[in-house]
């Protein structure tokens, strides 16, 4: 024998799976006050039309003449020169709002009017779009720099990796996040959420459970007791329709969900949707981090409350319309691109979809531009029918500056991942103005 054998190298275990989600506290509202320290601690609503700031300057030029106000003195105009939400009129919506705010009942997509009766005091701002998305690439690049497996899911919100980074399966990800969460308040001033748990379904429930500035960790054997008592529509692709039928059955939580058979389900919502509720409701995600790759096309789609009607709901129709032309247009911006095909999708109250899309001579990343060309294409559609869903796609992407590369790749798309074999709904990750 010519000394030991060594025996074969046993592979390391892999070690579980830690995924983390993450989300910034009240995005745009927080982004203003970045700009309005004053503002801070006050209810703030996010809202309404194009930045009044010179008007605001004026007015203090007006008050205080022996002063030289200039752009580098916003952080000292008086809050009481801040226009207040009383007394507003008009159609807009709440993008956003503080958490002081919040405290007032107000939040996303409710109407101004109806918020400035619950916080008159509140101080209405209209989004910056550009130091949004200033900010968004910031606070991605400093979680780049900290955890490379890291999936971009909008403007404010991603999935990371946690598993393999150091400090990742440390008090279950509780180490890292904190460290992610310091160093992203580090860089743009702004707190975020973090929910680390073993997949993404409940990593995406978990960030909320300690907003704002929270850290949440979520383990396999906390599925009772964390996930079960909530409500069927925490979960990312349970929309609201889903969910109203769901409570039709007296199914009102996810342990009501876990609780039916599968065969029940399947029977109910179809075999696709059916199997992947009963998967969700035992916390079961077995879906990737997808790093970025190039989008060939972005899109925003949202199915109604209730189906509209061209002719008798063209006001409120218009208004969704109309956003989701401005959220394409954000996303495209928020990554810096330019499409030169714009498209809309519809789907009918008997579930039929149709598209139409139209290809212009320049590239474009303007809300404007694309809600012109969307509104054409919408005439070209059969509009007797009543729309349970609307969509708008930009196509044929290029960054600015490599004008010509087309990029290659994957279509992004802000509607969700769970199946649609049946009388679903989709879900859209962000809510929509009010309907009533
Ligand atoms: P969210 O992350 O849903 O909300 P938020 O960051 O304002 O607040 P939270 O602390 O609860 O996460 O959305 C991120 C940003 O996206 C939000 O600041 C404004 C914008 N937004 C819209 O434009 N339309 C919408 O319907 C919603 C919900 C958000
Ligand atoms: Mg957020
Ligand atoms: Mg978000």
């Amino acid at each position: 024998m010519l000394g030991a054998v060594t025996p074969p190298a046993t592979p390391p275990a892999p070690l579980p799976r830690r995924i983390a989600h993450l989300d910034m506290d009240a995005f745009f509202a927080s982004v203003e006050l970045l700009r309005y320290p004053q503002l801070k601690g006050l209810p703030v609503v996010i809202g309404g039309g194009r930045r009044r700031e010179d008007d605001v300057l004026a007015r203090l030029r007006e008050a205080y003449p022996e002063r030289d106000w200039s752009d580098g003195d916003l952080s000292r105009i008086p809050v009481d020169f801040f226009p207040r939400l009383s007394g507003y009129t008009g159609r807009g919506v709440i993008t956003t709002a503080t958490y002081p705010a919040r405290q007032f009942g107000v939040g996303s997509a409710m109407g101004l009017m109806k918020a400035a009766k619950l916080c008159p005091q509140a101080i209405l701002l209209p989004v910056d779009f550009d130091e949004v998305r200033r900010i968004s690439r910031l606070f991605k690049s400093t979680i780049l720099e900290i955890a490379p497996v890291m999936e971009d899911r909008g403007v404010d919100e991603v999935y990371i990796d946690f598993t393999d980074v150091p400090g990742g399966q440390r008090e279950g990800g509780r180490v890292l996040a904190r460290l992610i969460q310091k160093s992203i308040f580090q860089a743009t001033g702004i707190t975020c959420s973090i929910g680390v748990a073993p997949n993404k379904l409940i990593a995406k429930m978990a960030s909320e459970f300690n907003k704002p500035n929270g850290i949440s960790i979520v383990w396999p054997e906390d599925l009772e007791d964390k996930i079960w008592p909530l409500p069927c529509r925490k979960v990312n692709g349970v929309g609201p329709k889903a969910d109203e039928k769901l409570q039709g059955y007296g199914i009102h939580t996810i342990g009501e969900l876990a609780a039916r058979e599968p065969g029940w389900l399947i029977e109910h919502f179809g075999k696709s949707y059916g199997h992947w509720l009963h998967e969700v409701s035992w916390g079961r995600d077995q879906r990737p981090v997808v790093t970025e790759s190039e989008p060939v096309s972005m899109s925003r789609e949202t199915t109604f409350e209730r189906d509209l009607h061209a002719v008798r709901d063209r006001a409120e129709l218009g208004a969704v319309f109309t956003r989701l032309c401005e959220q394409v247009a954000g996303d495209l911006n928020a990554k810096g691109y330019a499409g030169k095909t714009i498209g809309i999708k519809l789907r009918y109250d008997n579930f039929q979809s149709v598209t139409r899309d139209v290809t212009i001579e320049t590239h474009t990343a303007d809300a404007a531009t694309i809600r012109r060309q969307a509104g054409l294409c919408l005439k070209r559609v059969d509009l007797s029918r009543r729309i349970r869903l609307l969509g708008v796609r930009v196509g044929k992407l290029v960054k600015p500056g490599t004008e010509g590369e087309e990029a290659s790749g994957y279509s992004e798309s802000h509607s969700t991942r769970p199946p649609k074999d049946k009388a679903t709904d989709e879900h859209t990750d962000l809510l929509f103005p009010e309907l009533d």
